[in-house]
């Protein structure tokens, strides 16, 4: 009798504790999985015109669990034939994402031999990014963004790193961790990841210094607060293409703020409704917003935990591109180059659906002189390095902006399609 009268209390506090509990675990569930498809469909389906986009990808996919056994070892095979010991001209966060997605778990054949010289190298290049900013105003070979990488990748896999060097080089007052004045989420999120994991790796090479802890455990929570200042109303961090690394950041740090600045199911909401009005049709984007998702985070990687192999069932049909129109009508766009105070403007005619690539080659055809240009391939697709043979310049921090309508673009060249009337801008620009 006295139990019957306890059970409703019991069952009443149970109800109360396990909603919240749930709700904690802020990942997409089982029955939602369809929503990946897209993102999932896009990275398996690309065909790799680089490295670094397989990379990208391999990471992904095996934090995520959901290849099947010689899916994966082509993935590996394409990225192992990219990294070799002597001839790297990877740069170092390029060497570190593949030592991350290589070691991602445990699996003998993703780890090539020369794995530990892999790992010597990174240090290596980490130096050699350090040794830049000495010498060069302060500024890396590459970027913030990319020494994050470096120190994540050295943190997990006994790479050598000075954790004296580390506090003093991710300040959160430090210039690199602002583009074009602005807090840059991405390289914040990142920051978070290699300084929790070198915070949490005590037992290193070096004696650790608490003060070093103390200063790195203070750079975690600045950073954190960036971050979140970069909430937006719909729970996006940054922009779409940071809030999946934000989100990561955000998962290992959950000491450093309270339960009430963040509501991760909206953010996770927000995230879903972007796949499918096709935000990630790239796959490094669709890679970077993968683990997020799932509950997964980068400080997930460890060549001894178990690799998980896939349950997903995987459509192997192309993505759906809407079928063009047999003759797409032509549009008309303005593009300028403006260098400094000089702009030079032509109006040029496109096929409606082109990207801005098209619309900059239309350019080049009508005058090499003004509007010649090059690009590099990258994990993001081709990178603007130079227009009129004015190149960019790392050390200088100069680059390529790219503007519509005074507005700067949130995509490359490659991908961001253009519009009747608008007014494409690339402007000569520091960061
Ligand atoms: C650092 C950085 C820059 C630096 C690059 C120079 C430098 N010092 O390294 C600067 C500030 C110049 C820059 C410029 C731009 N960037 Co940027 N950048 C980044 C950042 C933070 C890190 C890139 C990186 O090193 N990755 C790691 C290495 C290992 O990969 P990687 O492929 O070898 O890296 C190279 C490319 O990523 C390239 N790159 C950098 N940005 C972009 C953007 C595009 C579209 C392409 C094709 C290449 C590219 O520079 C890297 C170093 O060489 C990322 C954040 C992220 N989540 O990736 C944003 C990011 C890639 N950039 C982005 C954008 C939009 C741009 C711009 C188009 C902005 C603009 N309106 O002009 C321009 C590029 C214009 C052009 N010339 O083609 C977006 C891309 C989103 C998308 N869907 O395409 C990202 C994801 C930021 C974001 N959350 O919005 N960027
Ligand atoms: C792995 O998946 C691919 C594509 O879905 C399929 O063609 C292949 O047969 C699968 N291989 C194994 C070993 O399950
Ligand atoms: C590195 O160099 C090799 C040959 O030296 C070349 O085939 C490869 O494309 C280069 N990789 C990059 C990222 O530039
Ligand atoms: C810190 O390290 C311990 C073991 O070394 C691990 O169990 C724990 O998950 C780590 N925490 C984070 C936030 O990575
Ligand atoms: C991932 O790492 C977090 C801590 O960073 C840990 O709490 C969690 O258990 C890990 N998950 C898996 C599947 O290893
Ligand atoms: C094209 O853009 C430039 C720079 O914004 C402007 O000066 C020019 O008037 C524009 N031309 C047309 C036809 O809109
Ligand atoms: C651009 O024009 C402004 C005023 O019109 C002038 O103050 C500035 O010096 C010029 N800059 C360059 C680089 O010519
Ligand atoms: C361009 O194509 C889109 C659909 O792809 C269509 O809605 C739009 O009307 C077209 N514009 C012109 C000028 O043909
Ligand atoms: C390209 O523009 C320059 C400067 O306006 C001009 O001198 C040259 O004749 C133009 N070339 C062509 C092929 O139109």
């Amino acid at each position: 009798m006295r139990q019957s009268h306890q059970l409703p209390l019991v069952g009443l506090l149970l109800f109360s504790l396990i909603p919240s509990q749930l709700c904690e675990k802020c990942e997409i569930s089982k029955n939602d999985y369809a929503d990946l498809d897209p993102l999932i469909n896009t990275m398996i389906n690309s065909k790799y015109t680089k490295g670094i986009q397989a990379t990208n990808v391999l990471l992904s996919l095996r934090l995520a669990g959901i290849l099947n056994q010689s899916q994966e070892q082509q993935l590996i095979q394409q990225v192992k034939r990219n990294v070799d010991c002597k001839s790297s001209n990877l740069t170092s966060g390029q060497l570190a994402l593949a030592i991350l997605a290589l070691g991602a778990c445990k699996n003998p054949d993703a780890i090539p031999p020369n794995f530990p010289c892999l790992v010597r190298e990174l240090r290596n290049k980490f130096q050699a990014e350090i040794k830049n900013m000495e010498e060069h105003n302060g500024n890396p070979l590459t970027n913030y963004y990319q020494l994050s990488l470096d120190v994540l990748a050295l943190c997990l896999f006994r790479g050598e790193y000075s954790i004296k060097e580390v506090a003093e080089i991710f300040d959160p007052k430090n210039k690199n961790f602002y583009l074009m004045n602005r807090f840059s989420v991405d390289t914040g999120a990142m920051a978070v990841l290699a300084l929790t994991c070198v915070k949490n790796t005590t037992n290193g090479q070096e004696k650790t210094d608490t003060d070093d802890l103390n200063t790195i455990s203070n750079h975690i929570k600045l950073l954190i607060e960036m971050i979140l200042s970069q909430k937006k109303e719909n729970g996006l961090l940054g922009n779409i293409y940071s809030t999946g690394e934000a989100m990561q950041a955000l998962f290992v740090s959950s000491d450093y703020y309270s339960k009430s600045k963040w509501n991760c199911q909206q953010t996770l909401r927000t995230a879903v409704m972007e796949i499918h009005k096709g935000a990630f049709r790239m796959p490094t984007a669709a890679a970077q917003i993968l683990p997020a998702l799932l509950g997964k985070t980068y400080l997930n990687v460890s060549k001894d935990s178990p690799c998980v192999y896939g349950d997903f069932h995987i459509s192997t049909v192309e993505p759906t591109t809407a079928t063009p129109p047999l003759t797409p009508s032509q549009i008309q766009v303005n593009y300028s180059v403006v260098i400094n105070n000089d702009t030079y403007s032509t109006v040029v005619s496109v096929a409606n659906g082109s990207v801005f690539l098209n619309v900059m080659e239309a350019a080049q055809k009508k005058n090499e002189t003004l509007f010649r240009f090059t690009v590099e391939e990258s994990s993001w697709g081709p990178y603007v390095t130079s227009v009129q043979g004015l190149e960019a310049n790392n050390n200088k921090r100069t680059f390529w902006e790219l503007l519509s309508n005074g507005i700067p673009l949130e995509q490359g060249v490659g991908s961001y399609v253009v519009h009747k009337g608008e007014n494409l801008e690339v402007r000569w620009s520091t960061y």
